[in-house]
């Protein structure tokens, strides 16, 4: 997987990227990644500056369309195609993990983080195939947006994980949220590791692991047990759930 990311912060991107797994996969290969930063490509005679004044009124400034428009001719013509280009906004379609799965497909994928109140929506119709949002809340530009998109895409490309297994089991592959983890030691303060983690006993441990999974998606994310695959044992269970709850 090819990365280039159009911002004007690109140290902000290569730095916070060059950590831990994601880190360790660009040394080995999997993964690269550069930064490009949009102002390299503003207009001669404006100086650096790359944003103006809003058409129509109103607060703020707009990214101006042309530098964002040579910063991406001259990605295309490094890659020599147009490759999926990627724009973070809060106005795109909500980041999640099938959307995470099919990114991570591509070869190549081109970021483009925004600034300021946006950007020229010519050149957004121009060169961007996908708009993503990472949530409903505002962020002050798509760099962070962005992080989070590669880090969640990164993690699907084969070989970054190196326990292939543990890009399966976990929160939302199965549309329910992982069960608790507890390592050493046995006892801190009173609070005690789950007997049944200690008893050796597999079956009986998925079993517990999936019913605290179905447990935590009913208290906290209960729309998700709607898409939730959910067997004959586990309907059961949470009908005891809901059974008990409503005696509360
Ligand atoms: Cl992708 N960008 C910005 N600026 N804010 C956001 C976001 C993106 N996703 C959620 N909030």
């Amino acid at each position: 997987m090819r990365y280039y990311v159009m911002t004007l912060f690109p140290e902000m991107i290569m730095e916070g990227m060059h950590t831990s797994i994601i880190g360790r996969a660009m040394d080995r290969g999997l993964l690269s990644l550069e930064a490009v930063n949009i102002r390299d490509f503003a207009e001669p005679q404006r100086k650096s500056r790359i944003d103006d004044y809003p058409y129509g009124g109103g607060a703020g400034m707009v990214m101006q369309a042309e530098p964002v428009y040579r910063t991406w001719e001259s990605i295309v013509g490094k890659i020599g195609r147009k490759a999926r280009c990627v724009y973070l906004t809060p106005a795109g379609r909500v980041f999640d993990q099938p959307l995470a799965r099919e990114l991570a497909l591509e070869e190549d994928l081109i970021f483009l983080c925004g600034h300021y109140e946006g950007i020229d929506e010519r050149v957004v119709e121009e060169i961007v195939t996908d708009q993503v949002s990472i949530g409903d809340y505002v962020l002050t530009g798509g760099e962070l947006a962005a992080m989070v998109v590669m880090d969640a895409v990164s993690r699907m490309v084969p070989g970054v994980l190196t326990n292939e297994l543990s890009g399966l089991d976990e929160s939302f592959s199965g549309s329910l949220l992982e069960y608790p983890q507890y390592s050493r030691p046995e006892k801190k303060k009173k609070k005690e590791v789950p007997q049944i983690l200690l008893s050796g006993h597999h079956q009986n441990v998925d079993r517990w692991r999936r019913e605290q999974s179905i447990r935590r998606t009913l208290e906290r994310r209960p729309e998700l047990l709607e898409k939730a695959e959910l067997d004959k044992k586990d309907r059961k269970y949470l009908q005891e759930l809901l059974a008990n709850r409503e005696e509360m």
